[in-house]
């Protein structure tokens, strides 16, 4: 058995729960903080960082690691293509949603979501770089209605948990959600992909820590 540790408010932590979901692994949830100095914390994720998941054979940390694993040990629900180009295309879209647009835009959610102060020469380098990466990334994607095309795929586990903060925290910073502005209708994405099952247990859990 699968246990997934982290907890239900952070994007990574949902993305690799959300896979865990639509592909029917059973696996139970171990709520772990960030910054842990648990010597059994720090084995499984050596940065401390959430998730990680344990198994039955050893542990393993980063989100994208944990789910070509799962595709992997699972293969009967995929969430990759058969084929290598178009699995290699979702690995591409994952790329730019987690590195070229949340990396990037983490930088604000100090100001954005926790009462601190991001200096504004940091809030207009984040600027230059999202302009830049929210083209770049609307050129890749398409919306058809899965972010990478007909099927329901990994670059949607990222998506759906990581575009919402972006828009949020650059609405927060510069008084315009970027991707909207961009033309990256992830609104309407998001309420078709929160219609699933799946989703609504990651939402629904989420709610519920967000609350606690
Ligand atoms: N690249 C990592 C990112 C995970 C990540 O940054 N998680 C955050 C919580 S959402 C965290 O653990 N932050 C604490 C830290 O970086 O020390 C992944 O994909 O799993």
């Amino acid at each position: 058995m699968i246990t997934l540790c982290g907890f239900a408010v952070s994007n990574y932590y949902n993305k690799v729960k959300l896979a865990l979901l639509e592909k029917g692994v059973p696996f139970t949830e171990e709520v772990v903080m960030t910054k842990s100095t648990d010597p059994a914390v720090l084995a499984a994720s050596p940065l401390g960082k959430i998730p990680f998941i344990r198994t039955p054979h050893g542990s393993l940390c980063e989100s994208q690691v944990i789910l070509d694993y799962l595709d992997a040990a699972y293969p009967q629900v995929p969430l990759l293509p058969a084929d290598p180009f178009a699995a290699a295309k979702v690995h591409e879209l994952i790329s730019f949603i987690d590195l070229h647009l949340e990396l990037v835009a983490r930088d604000l959610y100090p100001q954005a979501f926790f009462g601190g102060t991001v200096s504004e020469s940091s809030q207009a380098r984040v600027r230059k770089q999202l302009d830049k990466n929210i083209a770049a990334f609307k050129q890749l994607t398409k919306f058809s209605p899965f972010v990478a095309g007909d099927s329901f795929t990994q670059a949607d586990c990222a998506a759906w948990v990581s575009l919402p903060l972006v828009g949020m925290a650059t609405k927060a910073i510069y008084g315009e959600d970027l991707l909207l502005a961009a033309g990256v209708d992830y609104k309407t994405y998001g309420k078709m992909i929160a219609e699933r099952p799946a989703a609504q247990k990651v939402a629904a859990d989420r709610k519920a820590a967000t609350a606690a």
